[in-house]
């Protein structure tokens, strides 16, 4: 630890019952942040390392300025303090003095630009790309589309997994605390990733701190940034746009592999989405149906309407609802289109959730329907639109 971390330190432990804190809780987050960390993280691109580089070129160059101006300023007013005798020069106009206090700051502004430029330049230029990953926002989880290079057609969501017990104090907290997925994205180390970000709802913000790269994911606008990984590991970071009531828990975790483990990652897969992907006139039993929508709902609804159904503030409760214990075409149509702030899920979850969450909610809880809801009969819904 460096002298100013030793300090800082010192003062925190001083601060009594916040220094005990501190001692307790004090280990670094694998791909995280690190305990009593003060510069950026560390970097694991080119981009990063460059970003590194301007800021402590431009902090030292500011602190350089900083203690010239104040050093002459302070001297001069005691040097010259009237009780030492100083008299007031008195003159006009020094031509000199003005070309040179335009002159060397313009000089310092253009050797801080130029590299910085350089650098924003680079962060923008996408082309040439291996592998293009889309991702999306949504109110709260990250879902990746892998649209080109090796990888094609592989599309999942990616969640948060810390546990609601452990997010309400009844679960001991894990170092990766808010800040794990069910399911990473995977890249390869070494290859060019361009990333496009877009949202489903509102303004989000993707961001991994060690790659330098922070980019907004707004709705109905796609815009792209690039990385390319020099390390293997696990990199972290989370939606840097406030977003609504779960921003907190919409993190993002980059898994960088080597190229052969990437290789046999997408084998793996293909093989998982090609088992998962539905024979939509498979007929399945209520039993079958519930437990699969009980993965869906925990995945992707518990967030707003509670793990217990009952939901939580504008997010209506589903155990008694009248929409799920009503007519099945109401609860189809609120599904598949929408309604305000219940996103529209038709197209980010397969029909094949859909019908099995809904047949969850329709027998979770104090909900006892005893219907089965099938893939056809939400293909047959939309096909009706
Ligand atoms: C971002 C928060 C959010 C998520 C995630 C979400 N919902 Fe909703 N849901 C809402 C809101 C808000 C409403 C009320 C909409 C309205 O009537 O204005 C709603 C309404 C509903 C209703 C109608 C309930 C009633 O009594 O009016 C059902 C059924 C429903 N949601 C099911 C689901 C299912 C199933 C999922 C998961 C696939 C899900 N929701 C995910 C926010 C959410
Ligand atoms: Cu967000």
């Amino acid at each position: 630890m460096n002298l100013f971390g030793k300090v800082t330190r010192a003062l925190l432990y001083l601060v009594g019952a916040f220094g005990a804190a501190m001692a307790v809780a004090s280990e670094n987050m694998p791909g995280g942040p690190q305990v009593m960390q003060l510069n950026f993280a560390a970097p694991a691109t080119k981009i990063m390392q460059e970003i590194h580089w301007l800021h402590w070129m431009m902090l030292v160059i500011c602190a350089v300025i900083f203690v010239g101006v104040f050093g002459v300023m302070f001297y001069s007013i005691l040097k010259h303090r009237k009780s030492l005798g100083a008299k007031s020069a008195s003159f006009h106009e020094s031509t000199t003095v003005e070309i040179i206090w335009t002159v060397i700051p313009l000089l310092i502004v253009i050797g801080m630009a130029l590299p910085a430029t350089k650098t924003v330049v680079a962060m923008k230029d996408t082309t040439n790309s291996d592998i293009t990953i889309k991702t999306t926002g949504y109110q709260w989880k990250w879902g990746y589309d892998y649209i080109k290079g090796e990888g094609e057609g592989i599309n999942f969501l990616s969640t948060l997994s810390t546990s609601r017990e452990s997010i309400n104090n009844l679960a001991p907290k894990s170092n990766t605390y808010l800040m794990e997925v069910d399911k990473e994205m995977v890249v390869p180390v070494g290859k060019k990733i361009r990333l496009i970000t877009t949202a489903n709802d509102v303004i989000h913000a993707w961001t991994i701190p060690a790659f330098g790269v922070k980019q907004d994911a707004i709705p109905g606008f796609v815009r792209d940034t690039w990385f390319r990984a020099e390390k293997i590991g696990t990199f972290r970071g989370q939606c840097s746009e406030l977003c609504g009531a779960q921003h907190a828990f919409m993190p993002i975790v980059v898994r960088v592999v080597s190229p052969e483990d990437y290789t046999a990652w997408v084998a793996e897969k293909k093989k998982e989405m090609a088992a998962a992907s539905d024979d939509p006139s498979k007929v399945y039993t209520l039993d079958e149906q519930k437990e699969r929508g009980a993965k869906v709902y925990a995945a992707n609804c518990a967030a707003c309407h509670q793990p217990n159904g009952k939901g939580a503030g504008t997010f209506p409760a589903l155990d008694a609802s009248k929409v799920v214990l009503g007519p099945k075409e109401g609860q189809y149509n609120i599904l598949l289109n929408g309604k305000n702030a219940m996103p529209k899920w038709s197209g980010v979850i397969s029909d094949g959730d859909i019908a099995a969450v809904i047949t969850y909610t329709r027998n979770a809880w104090g909900n006892k329907t005893g219907e089965v809801i099938q893939t056809q009969d939400i293909v047959v819904t939309r096909a009706g639109k």
